[in-house]
Parts: structure tokens; sequence; C-alpha cells
């Protein structure tokens, strides 16, 4: 059986994390099938956005395997989060924006998951927490340097020394998560912010994901510079000259082809 299931419709991928029995719980198989999943929509082009949630009704992710970890030396430790971190970072830099639906247990590696992605929305139900102090490691796909860099050194210390699980309102308090909803209106809503992203140029949305992502990791003066670059960019698509001559001849917006 799949560990990653995906259904793609009017330019948005979903793929669910498929391991409903161990609460969706990352082994390799998972990270390899979603790293090939990730790689092949690149590759066919087209996808406008991206959904990510987990099979089942009580996690999205509860976190790294731990029965593949368990016995692990330090070599295997080391290659395994390299790898899983790979993955991660093909998420964030995903060319399309990518929105985390979080539908219940958010852990560890769960957690990091959803802190790849772009937007994460959370139902009511779901819960956050890194246990790894309490199993004898640290986090390990990215939670150390991602969440202090979303959520400042002091929230990303407090939740990973104390491995508190926090709830979905709190999540959103500290800003690690964008919205929370009821659970059954998780996916929908999940789906309409999908929907909007897509209904928008693909060059514009594409480039400015990269201004950000790129930008948060240069000075700003060096990012001003890349956003004069991706600004660029969207002068050579003819969807930028459609919409604006549609504004100015008082026309609907033209529908986005990506050209
Ligand atoms: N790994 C493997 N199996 C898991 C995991 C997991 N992370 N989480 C749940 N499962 C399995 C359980 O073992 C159980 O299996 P079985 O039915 O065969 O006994 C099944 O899922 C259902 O779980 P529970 O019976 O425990 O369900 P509960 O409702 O009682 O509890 C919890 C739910 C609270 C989510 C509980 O399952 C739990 O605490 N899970 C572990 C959460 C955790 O500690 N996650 C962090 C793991 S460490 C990590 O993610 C590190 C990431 C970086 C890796 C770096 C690479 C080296």
């Amino acid at each position: 059986m799949s560990t990653i299931l995906l259904e793609q419709k009017d330019h948005i991928a979903e793929l669910t994390i498929n391991r409903p029995e161990e609460l969706n719980a990352l082994n390799r198989a998972v990270l390899h099938e979603l790293s090939d999943i990730l790689g092949k929509l690149e590759e066919d082009g087209g996808i406008r956005a991206l959904i990510l949630t987990g099979a089942g009704d009580r996690a999205f992710v509860a976190g790294a395997d731990i029965e593949e970890m368990a016995d692990m030396n330090r070599t295997e430790a080391e290659i395994f989060a390299r790898f899983g971190n790979r993955v991660m970072r093909q998420l964030s830099s995903f060319s399309a924006p990518v929105i985390a639906a979080i539908n219940g247990y958010a852990l560890g590696g769960g957690f990091e998951l959803a802190l790849a992605c772009d937007l994460r929305i959370a139902s009511r139900k779901a819960r956050f927490a890194f246990p790894e102090t309490g199993l004898g490691i640290t986090p390990g796909f990215g939670g150390t340097q991602r969440l202090p860099r979303l959520a400042g050194p002091m929230i990303a210390l407090d939740l990973i020394l104390t491995g508190r699980r926090i709830t979905a309102d709190e999540a959103r308090e500290l800003l690690i998560i964008n919205e929370v909803t009821e659970a059954e209106d998780l996916m929908p809503r999940a789906r309409e912010t999908a929907r909007i992203i897509a209904s928008k140029a693909p060059c514009a949305i594409r480039e400015a994901k990269r201004a950000i992502r790129q930008g948060m990791r240069i000075t700003l003066d060096e990012g001003l510079v890349l956003e004069g670059t991706c600004f660029g960019r969207c002068f050579k698509t003819e969807d930028q000259k459609r919409a604006m001559r549609a504004f100015l001849d008082k026309e609907e917006p033209p529908a986005f082809t990506g050209e």
C-alpha cells in the first residue's frame, strides 16, 4: 500500500501521509515516497498549490518512526536526519506554496514537517509538541532551526527543552500557525486557500515565495536586490501584460494561464 496518497485537480495537488495505524509516523518509506512525488510534481509542472495532510482523524504526523530509529547508531542517525532534512527542504523550496492541513497530532518530526510548509492551518483538535528530549534526542528534521526563525528563540527553547504539548489555539497565539478551524472545516478551508492561491498569476506566486524564502536567509540589502530580480521576472509573462491591461481597460481580470 502506498504511504502517500496523491490527488490532483485544477492545478492543486493534495498529498496525504497514509499510515493511520501508526499515526502517520515518518519512516524511510514515507520520506522516500514523499520526495519522489514532490520531484515528479515539480518536473511535470503546472501545480499552483499543494496541500499536505495526514490520513485519519487522529494525527497529522506523530513524529519520526521511533521503532525505526530506536537501534540506529550515530552515523545512521545522522544520515537519516540529513535525508529527512533534504525532504523538508524540497517542501520549503517547492516552486508552488505548500499548505499544511494539520488534523491532529503534529509531534516531533510531524511538527517539523508542518514547519517546512509555507502556510499552516490546524484543526482545533491539533496538538503540537517536540517530545524528542524525553526520548533522549534533539529534533532532527529542522525544528531547532525553523522554529526559532519563525517564532523566536525564546519560544523555540521553551517548546524544545520542555517538550510541552500546546493546543492549536496556543500555536496560533505564538504565530506558529496561520489559522485554527473546527475539525470539519479544516480541509474545506485548506482547499479554499489553495484555490485562492491557484487563481493568482503562477509566476507572481512563485517569485513571491522565492523572494520571501530566500530573502530570510540573506541581508536586507541583498534581499532587496533579490526582490528586484523576482519583480522583473514577472514582466516576462503574458499574465502580467494581460492583467495590467485588463485593469487599465476596466475589464475583469483574466484567468491566468501561467504564460
Ligand atoms: N513512531 C512509531 N510509532 C508511533 C509513533 C511514532 N512516532 N507515534 C505513534 N505510533 C504508533 C504507536 O506505537 C501505536 O502503535 P501500536 O498500535 O502498534 O501500538 C499507534 O501508533 C497508536 O499510538 P498510541 O497507541 O500510542 O496512541 P495514543 O492515543 O495512546 O497516543 C500519542 C498518541 C500521544 C501520539 C503517542 O502515540 C505518542 O506519544 N507517540 C509518539 C510521539 C513522539 O514522541 N513523537 C516524536 C518522535 S521523535 C521525532 O519525531 C524525531 C524527529 C527527528 C528525527 C531525526 C532523525 C534521526
